[in-house]
């Protein structure tokens, strides 16, 4: 392995972590209480002095940041530095309201790099690959992040950014990509023009780096099936630093996360009340090591569950299933939950593929939810009507959420494709505009 798989951390014994999480947990809180004015008064009312935090058994105590905190506070409020001393900024891809801003010093964008370094390490990345990253650069932390890591660990690193597909493809064949990064859905639109130009033999993708969006596990086999790869998941947000986070290793059962730079916790996103290991529930930072913009108690909205059970790859590090949802995008359609993923499964599971949109609306005082899917090529060229097919999607959703859902089956090609995240649901009902 090269420089940045680095086995004193990743798999140091959890006691030992344990220390020394709580070592730099007890730094940082001195370190905020002293120089960001919104956290000293925070913990004020909260009757909380730092000498209260004596190491992780207390990190409870501490009351949480939430987004909203983050806009507030907008654009400075939050910065642990002086200005001069921070080298970058990034930002999330929100579009509604006002946007959140995270600041970096040289230190923190270097951890930052080393946390996707590993996460391309894990993926079996060597200075040897060609690292192709078609996430977004600019604001959004995907193409940096991912640019940054590639660097360290040494590998021809190609700075795609997203979109212009034909030029992907070319690059791919001319360099000899063997990695590639950028979102799922891109990835899976990728892999649909490579196969249909037959380009497939051509390429030497070997794995894939794909997060910042939820996905199933059968379009992750989609994907990996479609491009000949290995798909590694890989999670973060800009407010604790951008991808990396967490990443999964060989395994491919749940994302390590560094917890030298991170501590995860899982709360009762009603209650606040810390769960134990294994529950669902909300997740939340704490980052431990960052300078800039360190955010404590931050509560990510993602919905998961943390393990600790032993992992093959000899990694120590707590492990965090993909987000199951967000407790703020769940849908309540005519009363009843409902997860953009939990339909996607469904699709899947009829051969579709994600080329799919949701369109929820409200007429007089009834929900309506309609989901628009492309048939594949292959399928348009079957002997199978389309109200037949629509009958037998409109069946398994019901089986899966209880209601009924309008399907519409539409050709190939007509649900416009994804270069960055995917947008799945349009919800008409603004339920959510303040
Ligand atoms: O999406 C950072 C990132 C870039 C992660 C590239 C991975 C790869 P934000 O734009 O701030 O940052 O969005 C963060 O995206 O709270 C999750 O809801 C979602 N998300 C990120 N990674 C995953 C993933 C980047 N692997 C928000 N699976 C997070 C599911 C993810 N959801």
């Amino acid at each position: 392995m090269g420089n940045y798989y680095q086995p004193e951390i990743e798999t140091m014994p959890v006691e030992q972590l344990k220390e020394l999480q709580s070592k730099r947990l007890v730094e940082q809180v001195q370190y905020v209480y002293d120089r960001v004015p919104f956290y000293k008064k925070r913990m004020q009312e909260a009757g909380l002095e730092p000498g209260d935090i004596k190491g992780i058994e207390d990190l409870h105590k501490l009351p949480f940041i939430t987004k909203d905190d983050l806009r507030d506070e907008y654009p400075y409020g939050l910065l642990a530095v002086p200005l001069s001393e921070c080298v970058r900024i990034q930002s999330t891809s929100g579009t509604t309201g006002r946007r959140v801003v995270a600041f970096y010093t040289q230190g923190d964008v270097d951890i930052w790099e080393e946390c996707c370094a590993r996460a391309i390490m894990a993926a079996g990345g060597t200075k040897e690959d060609v690292c192709h990253v078609a996430y977004g650069y600019g604001l959004f932390t995907g193409g940096p992040g991912l640019n940054g890591g590639s660097h360290k660990v040494g590998c021809l690193t190609l700075p795609m950014s997203s979109g212009n597909t034909e030029r992907q493809i070319q690059f791919m064949e001319d360099l000899g990509s063997t990695i590639l990064c950028c979102t799922p859905s891109y990835a899976a639109n990728l892999g649909e023009v490579i196969n249909e130009g037959g380009h497939r033999d051509k390429i030497k993708l070997k794995a894939g780096i794909f997060g910042a969006e939820p996905r199933t596990e059968e379009m992750r086999h989609n994907i990996e099936e479609s491009l000949g790869i290995k798909a590694y998941d890989i999670y973060g947000l800009t407010e604790i630093s951008g991808p990396g986070v967490s990443f999964e290793c060989e395994e491919q059962n749940g994302m390590h996360i560094q917890e030298d730079h991170f501590i995860p916790e899982i709360i009762n996103p009603e209650t606040g009340e810390v769960l134990p290991e294994g529950e669902v529930g909300e997740l939340v930072f704490t980052c431990i090591t960052k300078k800039a913009f360190p955010l404590l108690r931050y509560r990510t909205r993602d919905l998961c569950y943390l393990t600790r059970k032993k992992c093959s790859c000899g990694r120590t590090h707590i492990r965090m299933h993909k987000p199951m949802g967000r407790s703020d995008d769940m849908m309540v359609v005519k009363g009843v939950n409902v997860w953009p993923s939990q339909i996607e499964a469904v699709l899947l599971k009829q051969g579709y593929q994600a080329n799919y949109q949701i369109v929820v609306d409200r007429v007089g005082n009834n929900d309506t939810i309609e989901v628009q899917v492309e048939m594949t090529p292959e399928m348009a060229k079957e002997n199978v009507a389309v109200p037949e097919r629509e009958k037998k999607i409109v069946h398994g959703l019901k089986s899966m959420l209880g209601i009924k859902v309008n399907v519409s089956v539409l050709e190939p090609k007509t649900i416009a494709r994804s270069e960055g995240k995917a947008v799945r649901v349009l919800d008409k009902r603004n339920l959510y505009t303040k």
